[in-house]
């Protein structure tokens, strides 16, 4: 038989049906071993299983509460009490706020090798430090996977990156991950998945190695993954797990689509300079720039190493700016207490805020008008950190200590050796689910901040209507649907997108949007490459479907993103000729013939015909016909 990389073991060991794997790119449907979503992209996530008739999940399945977790007002608390009372309803653990962040409490509590999931949320490729294969989705795509156990996905090209020589004093997994974005950049990773190997990949520790998978985010990529050894079942001892242990690696001979080699010996502190994790530098082509704030945690960054690391180096001294922290779990918290951190935290000027998402999606934690922000978190796109003329670079927990201590970007030289991994015990943290026979009986609490979800009606024949943006390359999710002080609306699709959609780039676009629709226009949008990067988040295609958009036409999208336009019903397509993108202004009319979405298409504008090809799949296209997914499987699945 053919050695297989450990990639392939896994999805084959889950491909439905059985048999051999395909070429990349043919669509494979796998078994999901779990699914889960957050509080952000949760309550959506319910409101369409609800929708969809589903009465008990079928996979493991939980709802973490991370995002939203500022209660100033009753939104937010109103979609946490949806979701702790659904979950309970459907057979769903609940993960209530101040437990931590989605996905570190995932490979604290739930992922083990071998294991495949997916998560209404785009770090959750985390779990592939854990030797498993998850996928970041969209919220219906989530429900559909709760509600029948499978996820469909273009099978990935396999890239191996070898890893060599082990992390130098004062460099930290997260150098690893930004030299690789400096290597693939932040499309690059499309269609992949990368999976390390090698000496240097064996030294690193599990959280170390979730540091990693978790940032493969940033490059694109379907997800990553490490083998699992020694230092995999020494994280779930120390989590009480060891039973869950499983020894999983690639075949002796396996074969890769490419390789990427990376001397770890050779490794310096990089920092990702704003508005982009892809913009890598030396952090000492940047020592001596002054900087306003420090900001520690996320789920790229939140372990106890990471923290126990940044903790020792302040030890006996004094931050001089503001210095913000958030643990990435209740677990980790209470690791930091039990080996004298917080102390050392607190003693030094640090400001120790909630276990959870917190400055990393704009709850709280702005920086000065101004001013720039180093954090160990994975994005620093525009305007994400909620004060709009700030900056924000992206650097380890290191460099943030180091640089906290001074004022300005410093290398950190010196090494640090942390106390061990203390002991805790944080299992009261979750509401399991019920049995099965008291779910009936469960009360949904439905808050004014619940809103019902919109209907969409079906694709016209002909979309005829205004390009209502022209956009460039690399617009993120950030970019079309902002989160941090809208998060609140994220369960009032029609206030989120009244209020927030592109209003960062053109602030007349949801209201001249609106007035385009009802006039029973289709609106179109146009732009370049990796439209939609970043986040999962659907409601960067719910909103604008709510506004009348129809079709995005780009030069190339973002994995995630696509796979959401299609779910809401807008058609994805791309430009056969890039050059025609000059053809197309913002405020053009323009006509694109949807009645045969198998093949190219042709838009019209202003008499000129362009050629676009479909970035959907052809599974798509009884999807799009429908007005989007849940019509299409309610059509199919009602009886
Ligand atoms: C993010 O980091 O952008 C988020 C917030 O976690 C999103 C999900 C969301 O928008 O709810 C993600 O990464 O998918
Ligand atoms: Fe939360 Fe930030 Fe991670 Fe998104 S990237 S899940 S907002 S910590």
């Amino acid at each position: 038989m053919k050695p297989l990389n450990l990639t392939e073991k896994i999805l084959s060991q889950h491909l439905v049906g059985g048999g051999e794997l395909p070429e990349a790119g043919v669509v494979i449907t796998i078994k999901i071993d779990e699914a889960f979503t957050q509080d952000a992209t949760g309550t959506m996530c319910m409101l369409q299983l609800e929708a969809m008739g589903v009465d008990s999940v079928k996979p493991l399945s939980v709802n973490f509460v991370d995002h939203s977790m500022i209660q100033s007002g009753f939104r937010n608390p109103d979609d946490h009490a949806y979701l702790e009372s659904i979950s309970k309803k459907l057979g769903i653990i609940y993960s209530p706020p101040g437990t931590g962040i989605c996905h570190f409490l995932n490979i604290e509590n739930f992922v083990k090798p071998g294991m495949t999931g997916i998560g209404a949320d785009s770090h959750t490729v985390n779990a592939g430090g854990m030797a498993a294969i998850y996928f970041g989705a969209g919220g219906y795509d989530i429900a559909l996977s709760m509600a029948t156990g499978e996820y469909a996905l273009p099978m990935p090209e396999v890239v191996n990156v070898n890893l060599t020589g082990s992390l130098q004093p004062g460099v930290m997994a997260m150098d690893v991950i930004l030299k690789m974005l400096s290597i693939v950049g932040v499309k690059g990773g499309k269609g992949k998945i990368f999976e390390y190997t090698g000496p240097g990949a064996a030294s690193l520790t599990l959280t170390e190695r979730a540091t990693i998978t978790n940032m493969g985010a940033e490059m694109g990529a379907s997800t990553s993954i490490f083998q699992s050894d020694e230092n995999t079942l020494a994280y779930l001892e120390s989590r009480g797990r060891a039973g869950d242990y499983q020894a999983m690696a690639a075949d002796e001979g396996a074969t890769y689509s490419s390789q990427i080699d990376i001397d770890l010996d050779a490794l310096g502190p990089l920092i990702a300079i704003y508005p982009s994790p892809g913009n890598v530098e030396q952090v000492v082509d940047r020592a001596g720039d002054k900087i306003n704030q420090v900001c520690v945690g996320s789920c790229t960054n939140s372990s106890y190493e990471n923290i126990a690391s940044f903790a020792e180096l302040l030890k006996g001294k004094r931050v001089v700016v503001d210095t913000l922290l958030y643990p990435g779990s209740r677990a980790v918290a209470m690791q930091l207490a039990n080996a004298g951190y917080i102390s050392t935290l607190y003693a030094s000027g640090v400001r120790v805020m909630e276990n959870g998402c917190g400055a990393c999606i704009g709850q709280g934690g702005s920086p000065v008008s101004g001013g720039l922000s180093l954090r160990t978190f994975n994005r620093n796109f525009p305007k994400r950190s909620g004060t709009d003329d700030a900056e924000v670079h992206l650097v380890s927990p290191l460099v943030a200590a180091a640089s906290a201590l001074t004022g300005v970007v410093t290398t950190p030289t010196s090494n640090v050796e942390i106390e061990a991994t203390p002991q805790v015990d944080d299992s009261a943290s979750f509401t399991m689910p019920l049995d099965v026979a008291d779910r009936a009986a469960v009360e949904v609490v439905r808050g004014p901040n619940i809103m019902a979800l919109p209907a969409f009606e079906a694709l016209p024949e002909t979309l005829t209507g205004e390009v209502m943006l022209k956009l460039g390359d690399n617009i993120s999710t950030d970019d079309i649907q902002p989160a941090g002080i809208y998060l609140p609306l994220r369960s009032n699709v029609k206030e989120y997108a009244m209020q927030a959609t592109y209003n960062q780039i053109d602030t007349t676009f949801a209201d001249r949007s609106c007035a385009h629709r009802d006039a029973g226009g289709h609106g179109i949008l146009v732009g370049r490459e990796n439209y939609g990067q970043g986040s999962s988040r659907e409601h960067a295609a719910l909103c604008p479907r709510w506004l009348g958009i129809r079709a995005v036409v780009v030069a190339q999208f973002a994995r995630i993103h696509v796979a959401n336009l299609v779910n809401f019903g807008i058609v994805p397509l791309t430009f056969a000729n890039i050059e025609d993108y000059d053809k197309v202004n913002q405020g053009d009319t323009v006509s694109i013939d949807v009645s045969n979405l198998e093949g190219n298409l042709t838009m019209t504008v202003d008499g000129q015909q362009i050629e676009l090809v479909p970035a959907y799949e052809s599974k798509d296209i009884a999807v799009l016909k429908a007005g989007g997914a849940l019509p299409f499987f309610k059509a199919n699945n009602n009886s």
